[in-house]
């Protein structure tokens, strides 16, 4: 690791969903979501597994926090489950449901963590799914409605809400392929979804904003630079096809008020939808921005594709361990658009961890990734990157969603029989690294 310190003020937490970990998805009037429905239909999930227990933050959140607060982090990073506080995603609103995150925002203060709250991860209440969800613009208003209720009740007690996590995921995987949520498999329904959420988030910032939210204001994107795989001409053209409509899909409605012209060619008829004002609204000002990073994109035009070189290794899910793309992607982001501060609200590495005879958990794997990561940022922070923080994903091993519960990213092991914590190692080399050069 090199000598440069982090900023100062540099925030370092740790990062969890609430489909993934609270399970309770049956108690105190918690409305079914589109992963509860996808999750009981048969061959969605690898493992078969569902997130009715997942890993029982519902009641164990007290030892959770501590936990959080007891690795040295000043930060958490979580979601709300809309359909535990709003069940059919209009109308009611579920008062037991509020209850819960006022008790882990109590928690979180008695600890003195900042909250940084996702209002989006993914749990759609199926009640609006089955009036068409994202793919309905009423979803839209649905959305600003509870993001205006939730900024009502927390917009002073939670340091910044992000509208959506990673709606590429929501769109390509849910709606383009299927594999997510609500399990679609349709180019021209992701690319309408696309928009949809782009449009949710711009309604959800003016709806939260007209009622006087303190919080920062933000979205969640996942991003990663694309890199061609030889100099044919075919792969950079590829690479720069793959960016746009990864990368620019999202962030250049954002900041211009516009889709790449690339991939808006190459959707053709396939794309979305766009109303008159539409990108008027999408264009809210940001007062931070969220990206995760796992790992790189790779463009290859040859039959069979030539692989990415993997010279680090990949992680447990098959993706290459590449950090230097995080700094590539963050100074690339720094050139193209007038950045407001920048988190990384995900990272981390999936391993095949297990525990030891000694009780303990050995993931010296993920310890290299994390450092060879931190590395990364350093390198972008010293080449003038306004980066203000940092949230490890995950906090706990939990509900990978269609990987289940076989794919862990925990700094913290889960015994999901006895719902025992361990801190992993990893956990405890993060703690050393927050407390003596963080
Ligand atoms: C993110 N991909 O998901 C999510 O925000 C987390 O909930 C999740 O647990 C974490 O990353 C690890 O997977 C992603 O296929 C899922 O490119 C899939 C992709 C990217 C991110």
């Amino acid at each position: 690791m090199s000598n440069t310190r982090f900023p100062t003020h540099f925030l370092w937490g740790v990062a969890t969903s609430a489909f993934q970990i609270e399970g309770a998805g049956q108690e105190d009037g918690r409305g079914a979501s589109i992963w509860d429905t996808f999750c009981a239909t048969p061959g969605k999930i690898i493992d078969g597994s569902h997130g009715l227990v997942a890993c029982d933050h519902y009641h164990r959140y007290a030892e959770d926090v501590a936990l959080i607060a007891s690795l040295g982090c000043k930060a958490y990073r979580f979601s709300m489950a809309w359909p535990r506080v709003q069940p059919l995603g209009e109308g009611a609103w579920n008062e037991a449901g509020f209850a819960f995150y006022e008790r882990l925002l109590d928690e979180l203060d008695k600890h003195g963590l900042e909250a940084h709250l996702t209002l989006y991860h993914w749990d759609l209440p199926q009640a609006l799914q089955d009036k068409g969800g994202w793919l309905s613009r009423l979803t839209c208003e649905r959305f600003a409605d509870y993001a205006a209720e939730v900024a009502r009740r927390f917009g002073s007690r939670v340091k910044t809400i992000a509208t959506h996590n990673e709606p590429w995921c929501t769109a390509q995987l849910g709606h383009g392929n299927g594999q997510f949520a609500p399990g679609y498999a349709s180019t021209a329904m992701a690319a309408q979804v696309s928009h949809h959420l782009l449009l949710s988030h711009g309604l959800a910032l003016q709806a939260m904003r007209a009622v006087g939210c303190q919080a920062q204001l933000g979205i969640v994107l996942n991003q990663a630079p694309s890199y061609p795989a030889t100099d044919k001409p075919a792969d950079a053209e590829k690479a720069a096809l793959d960016y746009d409509l990864y990368v620019s899909w999202y962030m250049d409605p954002l900041f211009y008020g516009r889709y790449p012209a690339r991939a808006l060619q190459h959707l053709g008829h396939l794309a979305p939808r766009v109303l008159e004002n539409d990108f008027d609204i999408i264009k809210q000002p940001l007062d931070f921005l969220g990206i995760n990073y796992y790992t790189r994109g790779w463009a290859s035009t040859d039959e069979p594709p030539i692989p990415a070189p993997c010279k680090l290794g990949v992680n447990d899910m098959g993706w290459e361990i590449y950090p230097e793309g995080l700094t590539d992607l963050l100074l690339m982001l720094k050139r193209d658009y007038p950045l407001p501060p920048v988190y990384i609200t995900e990272n981390g590495m999936a391993n095949a961890d297990s525990l030891s005879g000694d009780g303990a958990v050995h993931d010296p794997e993920r310890i290299e990734y994390l450092r060879l990561h931190f590395e990364a940022m350093q390198a972008a922070i010293a080449q003038g990157v306004d980066l203000r923080g940092y949230f490890l994903w995950s906090l706990l091993d939990n509900f990978e969603w269609n990987s289940g519960y076989a794919k862990r990213f925990g700094i913290v092991y889960v015994d999901y029989a006895s719902q025992q914590r361990t801190l992993k190692d990893s956990a405890h080399w993060y703690r050393e690294f927050i407390t003596s050069r963080g």
